[in-house]
């Protein structure tokens, strides 16, 4: 028996032309508590003939069924892998009556990493502090990666604000001590997919996408930032320095340069129901109880913009590609937790199909999505909630944007009942519709918004308060690259303005206005840096802030106070946005202040007396309390 197969597949190998086959997965492991995998087969010539067999080498990997699709050039193929199976090479080979005209691809099954949940795929958590970073334009490390020959887009242009500016993950392992300075745990990369798209027109501008939003080919990490192996290095350097990665994903839909719409598996890969007309950006169509199905189905079937065509999750073969490579991407580089982009935009089956598979593999993977949405209402339903509405969302938490917004209100708006100061207590008076609000990742910006410093009017002092807030709210903190250096601007008819080069990325920038050292920042910078640097390194070990419980009092005349407290720890956050001075009447926060007599100032560290402390007119303090 043994001869005889070992003759069939050197017959194979004499016959095996697969240089022109591509297969995804690209390769899987043994050992997966999935035993199912649906392998996409894609070739330039038709493979999906008449009367086909199918092959596999090995007895640990059965071929269960051989899907065929419109398109020709595919083969869908379920397998099932036994569950004892050991890491091991195989090859499929198939092909119609004439064997010399078969196909042979070889695969892999790789032994998992031993170290997921230890030192890598360690979910992400409030403890941590996220740095959201653009790699095109945070620090060119590698030059020879500027330009790639082959890739649609040649150019490489710093004059240019809609043009890649060559950033990559080399220069942004080059600036790890910086992380480690800041008190950053984890980084936030906008997506790291390969991108090889033609530059499109948005808004009136030709614009390159450096930012990774278009997707090509989902199993390529984009050259320019370093390739696959690059980002495997990069973020074994991370998980080496103790820190955490997290990726950028994008279900909803690809570039128009994907092989997914250059050669299309089917015509309802894509949905069409509604054009290339974009979407309503109205999630309430998805718990209204008065909705019309018309207004749901050009939610999830609506293309954002023309060159993005929109996935249709609903064909299980989609929905299955997107999943395993979800799986995939998590195994193969460690990551350690998913921002998923346009998660209101997705099938919602779907989005929960893809949690699921994740945190069967890797139990401790956590997932926000973003939904810029309008109300807490809103985010809590893509989120595990306490909503009784029909559907319910399994992501563990998502983007707050409504906090951000309370916070935005907080340090620019007048105090009133559901303005300034009043916002974000009427904001978190909202938690009760989540789970676990905890899981909730909150910021004061991102690339997508008008950066905070410019929101604030360039006012040090304003930001300092939002700062102060978004380190010690519930839920995980996000920064977003140079805030700490006071970054500036707002969107001009573009995104691009707020996506600015870090000053000092670039082996020409000049040294004195080099801001990842101190003599390249201004005093004003500088303060920024170290007061963000000295608050997020205390929170790194407050057990009160990370784990915490909250307590906020009712804000009165400009004052709002909060705490936040275990049975170790008490943090009490003050912030007076009035114009004079005061000093609260203390005996009103008895419930917390019990038996402490003393307040820390956490960043400066003056201590001073409770009785008559003074809250500083637009200011805001962290105190730990002491007895
Ligand atoms: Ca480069
Ligand atoms: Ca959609």
């Amino acid at each position: 028996m043994k001869k005889v197969l070992l003759g069939v597949l050197l017959l194979f190998s004499v016959v095996a032309n697969a240089d022109d086959v591509q297969v995804y997965p690209t390769h899987w492991w043994a050992g997966m508590k999935d035993t199912k995998l649906q392998l996409i087969i894609h070739a330039d010539k038709d493979i999906a003939v008449d009367k086909l067999v199918f092959q596999s080498s090995s007895k640990d990997v059965k071929v269960v069924r051989v899907n065929k699709v419109e398109n020709k050039h595919y083969l869908i193929v379920d397998l099932e892998i036994a569950k004892n199976a050991k890491p091991q090479k195989l090859s499929f080979s198939f092909g119609g009556i004439l064997r010399s005209e078969w196909t042979s691809v070889d695969y892999e099954l790789k032994a998992r990493s031993r170290d997921n949940g230890k030192t890598r795929v360690q979910g992400v958590n409030a403890a941590d502090f996220i740095y959201l970073l653009m790699p095109d334009r945070f620090a060119n490390g590698d030059q020879s990666n500027d330009i790639i020959p082959g890739y649609r887009d040649n150019q490489c242009d710093r004059s240019d604000k809609f043009s890649r500016h060559g950033g990559d993950f080399r220069g942004i392992e080059n600036h790890l001590d910086y992380f480690n300075q800041l008190g950053v745990t984890t980084l936030w990369l906008t997506p790291v997919i390969e991108n090889d798209m033609p530059r499109m027109t948005e808004w009136g501008n030709k614009v390159a996408g450096y930012h990774g939003y278009w997707f090509t080919d989902h199993y390529s990490i984009d050259k320019r930032f370093g390739g696959n192996e690059g980002y495997k290095a990069f973020c074994n350097k991370l998980h080496e320095r103790g820190m955490k990665v997290i990726q950028d994903a994008v279900y909803n839909h690809v570039g128009n340069h994907h092989w997914f719409v250059l050669d299309s598996p089917s015509k309802d890969w894509f949905n069409t129901s509604q054009g290339d007309k974009a979407p309503s950006h109205r999630e309430e169509v998805f718990y209204d109880p008065y909705v019309s199905q018309q207004d749901k189905r050009q939610m999830l079937d609506g293309w954002f913009v023309p060159h993005l065509p929109d996935l249709n999750q609903r064909n299980p073969y989609v929905a299955n590609f997107l999943i395993q490579h979800a799986v995939w991407t998590t195994e193969e580089f460690g990551i350690d937790g998913w921002r998923v982009d346009t998660y209101k935009y997705c099938e919602e089956k779907f989005m929960n199909d893809v949690n699921t598979a994740l945190e069967r593999e890797f139990p401790s993977i956590t997932v926000f999505g973003e939904s810029w949405v309008n109300t807490t209402i809103a985010n809590a339903y893509f989120t595990r909630n306490n909503i009784n509405a029909p559907f319910k969302h399994n992501a563990r938490g998502m983007l707050d944007f409504q906090v951000c917004f309370a916070m935005l209100a907080g340090m620019n708006e007048k105090f009133g009942l559901l303005t300034g100061l009043g916002k974000i207590y009427n904001t978190l008076a909202g938690d009760l519709l989540y789970q676990d609000p905890m899981n909730n990742c909150i910021f004061l910006d991102n690339h997508d918004m008008d950066r905070v410093f410019s929101e604030v009017e360039e006012d040090w002092n304003k930001l300092k308060m939002g700062i102060n807030w978004l380190l010690t709210l519930r839920g995980i903190p996000q920064i977003y690259y140079g805030t700490e250096v006071l970054m500036k601007n707002k969107k001009v008819k573009t995104d691009a303005t707020v996506r600015e080069d870090f000053p000092g990325g670039w082996a020409s920038d000049k040294p004195s206005e080099n801001r990842f050292t101190k003599a390249g920042r201004t005093d004003t910078q500088h303060a920024a840096f170290e007061y963000i640097s000295a608050l997020a390194g205390f929170r790194k070990s407050s057990s009160a802030l990370t784990t915490g419980k909250t307590m906020q009092y009712v804000p009165k005349d400009s004052l709002y106070v909060y705490f936040r407290y275990d049975a170790k720890q008490t943090i009490m956050v003050v912030t007076n946005t009035g114009a004079k001075d005061t000093i609260p009447d203390w005996k009103v926060f008895t419930e917390r202040l019990n038996g402490f007599t003393r307040a820390k100032d956490v960043v400066s560290g003056n201590i001073k007396s409770l009785s008559g402390l003074a809250a500083g007119s637009k200011n805001s303090v962290v105190y730990e309390l002491l007895r």
